[in-house]
């Protein structure tokens, strides 16, 4: 078939809202894409593990303990499945890792901000978890394959993570006067890092027009920022707190509210590599790899000596 055949095939998929699979011939800029986003999304995961690590020891009860061990857990999973869908496009985890030990690659600026207190614990699970949900959700009908069924199964995973967080939020915002103190203290600090999780406006998003055309993005990063702000501020409400923006309007021909955007320029700084935590959480996952390494040869060996009993039978 000439390429252009195979460009038909590839488009009438997309036209069709078929998936594209790992052996269906796809533009090269495609694959580039996919591998990009989908392991800067596997980075997000394993590197978000670190600040709700940070707090496993120091969790106020043994169920809350229970429950982040859990979540960070879900966490590295997640970052399992994202790196195996990346790797059927044709890039090897070793690579991967890599470029993200060295800090040739992204990961989401988020996790460059550090975790003070149990309260932040609570917005972690229930800002940011939301907004990765958020986000999420349209992934699941993502045009590859392989990303799109990850996705569903890290969306159900992520609505106990951020009803987690909503939980300690609860307790805290209806708790003493020093727990609600720390339930705004954590808002007011989370808030706006949040909502750099959708990314850069529309108008300085260059990856946007391919990610929409090629269905790996359904939606913008300009309307799931404005979603996620309509439906969290009911829920900032409802705890008795205050959004920190004293912009914050609604707007009702728009049927949204109209709010302050975030630091672009702190933002930029960040994935730069010059965030608050950036090098810390890079040391933290370089040690994590270097620690783990006995674990991924013992691995290996064991799965050697089991082929060969297999062979041998
Ligand atoms: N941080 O052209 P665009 C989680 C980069 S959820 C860092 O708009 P795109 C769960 C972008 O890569 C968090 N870099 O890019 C969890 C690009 O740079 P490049 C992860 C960012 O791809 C919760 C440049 O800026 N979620 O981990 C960020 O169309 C709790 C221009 O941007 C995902 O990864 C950022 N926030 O849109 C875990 C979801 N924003 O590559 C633990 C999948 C932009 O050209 C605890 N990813 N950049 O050098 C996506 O949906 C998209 O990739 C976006 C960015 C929306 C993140």
């Amino acid at each position: 078939m000439e390429i252009n055949k195979f460009e038909d095939v590839f488009e009438g998929k997309l036209a069709k809202n078929e998936m594209i699979e790992p052996k269906d011939w796809m533009p090269e800029n495609y694959r580039k894409h996919l591998i990009r986003q989908i392991s800067q999304h596997a980075h997000s995961e394993i590197i978000g593990m670190l600040p709700e690590g940070n707090w496993i020891t120091r969790a106020p009860s043994l169920r809350a303990k229970v429950v982040l061990l859990a979540k960070v857990q879900d966490e590295g999973g997640h970052g399992l499945y994202l790196y195996t869908a990346a790797e059927t496009l044709g890039v090897t985890r070793d690579e991967l890792l890599n470029n993200l030990h060295t800090g040739k690659a992204k990961y989401s600026s988020i996790f460059n901000y550090p975790t003070l207190t149990w309260a932040d614990i609570g917005a972690v699970g229930w800002l940011v978890d939301g907004a990765a949900i958020m986000n999420q959700v349209m992934l699941q009908r993502s045009s590859y394959g392989p990303y799109s069924r990850a996705m569903v199964r890290i969306c159900k995973e992520e609505s106990f993570h951020q009803r987690q967080g909503y939980e300690i939020m609860t307790h805290l915002a209806f708790g003493t006067n020093d727990q609600k103190e720390m339930a705004q203290d954590a808002l007011n600090r989370w808030w706006y890092p949040t909502m750099m999780m959708f990314g850069p406006p529309d108008s300085e998003s260059p990856n946007s027009e391919n990610a929409v055309k090629w269905r790996i993005k359904r939606e913008t990063n300009d309307q799931l920022r404005q979603r996620f702000v309509d439906q969290t501020v009911r829920q900032v409400e409802y705890l008795g707190l205050t959004v920190p923006d004293a912009h914050l309007k609604w707007n009702e021909a728009k049927n949204g509210y109209d709010f302050t955007e975030p630091n672009w320029v702190e933002f930029k700084n960040i994935i730069s590599g010059n965030g608050p935590c950036n090098k810390e959480r890079l040391a933290a996952r370089n040690k994590a790899h270097d620690e783990g390494k006995w674990v991924r040869e013992a691995a290996q060996v064991f799965a050697k000596k089991r082929s060969e009993v297999y062979e041998a039978a």
